[in-house]
């Protein structure tokens, strides 16, 4: 007699933690994974195939191809945000006031992995958000689309941008992702009740992404908080083209091996020497090519 085929099964990864993750089958049965060994990541969004080891547990076998794959990069490590997104939302608020360097970063890592994307500015019932919406008509004027919300009285403005589409919600910690969730996906509370480690704070803050399915179709990711975005995995070429201002200007330079530092005929530097919101970005652009420089060489995780 034949020993059975080990079963498998397949579904979609609606939470992950490093190398464990969740993934929904196709019954809606959620099952707790565990990938193997140094395969390569597992990011909320992905389709898998698993085996079943136990009622309820698999180990992941597989990775579908992603339409999309968002992640960031540091010296040490990759870590991949999400899969299969095809609309970025980057939350901002007035308080406290976002940083605008981190939104620069999560523009350029959208950009680069070819993923749509919308600035939405939370808080709109806080005075301080009027300053912050000011500072967003560079981007408005970009072409980003900016929308600006209050979660604390309802998300509707957001719903129509999110309709159908499967988002990720980025951005730092505070800014009110998971309030933003909670609005728009009825059952959501519970799950996003979880406290940070540092737990005597208090704080609710997001410890990993998170998928959430839209009562209206679509579906939403949370993710945790950031600090930092560590965009290693791009270089210069990347970098021009994932900055609007400076993607038509590229390759445009009197050298075509610019650096739009002290060269003559930059035609980056002289957009710059027009605009200081360019010139600002231009020091950020620079800043994460001298960084990517300090670090070896960095293998790209493939899309699937
Ligand atoms: N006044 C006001 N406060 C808000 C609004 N949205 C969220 N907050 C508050 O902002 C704080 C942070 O909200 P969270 O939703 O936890 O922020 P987050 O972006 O998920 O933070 P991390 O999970 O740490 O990344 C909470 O105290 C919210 O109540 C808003 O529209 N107006
Ligand atoms: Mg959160
Ligand atoms: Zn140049």
């Amino acid at each position: 007699m034949r020993e059975p085929a080990a079963r498998t099964d397949s579904g979609r990864v609606v939470a992950s933690f490093g190398r464990r993750h969740e993934v929904r089958d196709a019954e809606g049965r959620v099952w707790a994974c565990v990938r193997r060994g140094r395969q390569q990541d597992v990011a909320c969004g992905d389709l898998v195939r698993f085996a079943v080891t136990a009622p309820g547990q698999g180990v992941t076998e597989g990775v579908e191809a992603r339409s999309s794959l968002l992640y960031r990069s540091d010296a040490f490590r990759q870590k991949v945000l999400a899969a299969n997104a095809d609309l970025v939302v980057v939350v901002v608020a007035g308080r406290p006031m976002f940083r605008e360097i981190l939104l620069t970063r999560c523009l350029a890592a959208a950009a680069a992995a070819g993923i749509e994307v919308l600035i939405a500015c939370n808080k709109q019932d806080l005075a301080e958000s009027a300053e912050a919406m000011a500072q967003l008509d560079y981007y408005r004027n970009l072409g980003i689309r900016v929308t600006g919300l209050s979660a604390l009285h309802g998300a509707q403005a957001l719903a129509p941008y999110l309709q159908d589409h499967v988002s990720i919600l980025v951005g730092e910690s505070g800014m009110g992702k998971s309030t933003l969730i909670n609005a728009l996906v009825p059952d959501a509370a519970t799950r996003t009740g979880e406290l940070s480690a540092g737990s005597e704070t208090g704080r609710h803050t997001t410890t990993s992404a998170r998928w959430y399915d839209l009562p209206g179709g679509g579906a939403v990711i949370d993710s945790p908080g950031m600090q930092v975005f560590g965009l290693q995995h791009l270089d210069l070429h990347d970098l021009e083209q994932a900055f609007a201002e400076f993607a038509p200007l590229a390759g445009q330079c009197r050298f075509s091996d610019c650096q739009h530092g002290d060269e003559p005929g930059c035609r980056l530097k002289e957009l710059a020497a027009r605009e200081p919101r360019a010139a600002q970005r231009l020091v950020w652009l620079r800043e994460i090519v001298a960084e990517n420089r300090r670090v070896a060489h960095w293998e790209r995780p493939g899309q699937g």
